[in-house]
């Protein structure tokens, strides 16, 4: 594997402290209670969207899950529109309409969080059709977690992404708990590559909390399924920090677990790696500190100054106008 480029490590890292500095604003918005509905966080799994989304051009596409805020913003979103999202706001991605569970933008390749587990996976293999149809060579990325990888949609979607070569990458961010349950509960088999395997797909495992070995992961798999190799899975096991969604109190979890979160902190890791490679030194770190949270506190800013989102708009984009195609009648902008 080639050696990442300096300004990439460095992105790596930048793109993980906005996710988490847009997450952690979140949090505390939702427990003030600016937010409505239910918000999940990926605090701790920021290296799986950073790694896999740095991967990928512009045009290839992603589905993300409920827990999907950090897969967006690493597929490049706009703070200030995905906080104006949560708040239901006119100007979020969804008009304010879709929430933290349903962010979608084609102009950034996002075709869809989604609150119902192993929906995002046969939209990307709609995805790779269309891409191998029109003779693009667009990726597509589907994002799910352990829970939902015993979902019948998901097999399905391995199933007929292998049957039809498609440029579709799984990745399956194993976080340890589907909602409350452990992993060991619910899973016959763990091995994510093994279940794979059945569908004759090609797979590896990789610590999910490592940014740079998911980002090398993602570039070899990227690279196949683009080459017209078909799809792959790559499984990432990750750590989350916090419930299963904002006010869960984890009594479930050993407190040992608790206590060690931290441990696995994908972004120490990398910005110690930054630190010893000469790249960064503690005012570099603190000037992009400084620079996301202005960034986050923008974005907070843009979304308290933007119109509520009004009852009558839920009869809006509800069907496609005409000659507006596929894009226009997803998009939704004010
Ligand atoms: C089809 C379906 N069944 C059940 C649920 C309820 N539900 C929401 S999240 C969740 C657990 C998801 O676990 P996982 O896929 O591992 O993702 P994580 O929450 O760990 O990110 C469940 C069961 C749902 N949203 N959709």
């Amino acid at each position: 594997m080639k050696e990442i480029a300096p300004e990439l490590r460095l992105r790596l890292y930048e793109t993980m402290l906005r996710i988490r500095r847009f997450e952690e604003e979140t949090g505390a918005l939702f427990a003030a209670g600016e937010l409505p509905g239910f918000v999940h966080l990926s605090i701790g799994q920021e290296a799986v969207p950073t790694g896999i989304c740095a991967a990928l051009g512009h045009e290839d596409t992603i589905t993300a899950t409920h827990r999907g805020h950090g897969h967006i913003i690493a597929k490049g979103a706009d703070l200030g529109r995905m906080m104006a999202e949560l708040m239901g706001k006119r100007t979020g991605y969804g008009a304010g309409k879709g929430g933290s569970m349903h962010i979608f933008s084609v102009d950034l390749g996002v075709l869809g969080a989604n609150g119902i587990l192993g929906a995002g996976q046969p939209i990307a293999v709609g995805a790779g059709l269309s891409a191998k149809l029109q003779g693009s060579d667009r990726v597509s990325v589907t994002f799910f977690g352990e829970g939902a990888s015993a979902q019948g949609g998901v097999h399905e979607a391995m199933n007929l992404a292998a049957v039809w070569k498609l440029p579709v990458v799984f990745v399956a961010e194993i976080n340890g708990y589907a909602e409350l349950t452990p992993y060991q509960y619910h899973v016959s088999v763990p091995s994510m590559v093994d279940r794979a395997g059945g569908y004759g797909i090609p797979a590896v495992s990789v610590d999910g909390n490592d940014v740079e070995a998911v980002y090398e992961a993602a570039v070899e798999g990227v690279a196949r399924a683009r080459s017209g190799g078909g799809p792959v899975l790559i499984e990432a096991r990750t750590t989350r920090w916090h419930g299963h969604f904002e006010g869960d109190r984890q009594l479930y979890r050993p407190a040992e677990e608790l206590e060690s979160l931290a441990d696995h902190d994908p972004l120490t890791r990398q910005a110690d790696r930054l630190v010893a490679a000469g790249l960064l030194g503690e005012e570099g770190l603190n000037v992009l500190e400084r620079r996301v949270v202005e960034e986050v506190a923008e974005a907070v800013a843009f979304g308290r100054g933007s119109p509520e989102a009004a009852p009558e708009d839920a009869l809006l984009h509800v069907y496609a106008s005409e000659g507006a195609g596929a894009a226009g009648a997803a998009e939704v902008t004010r």
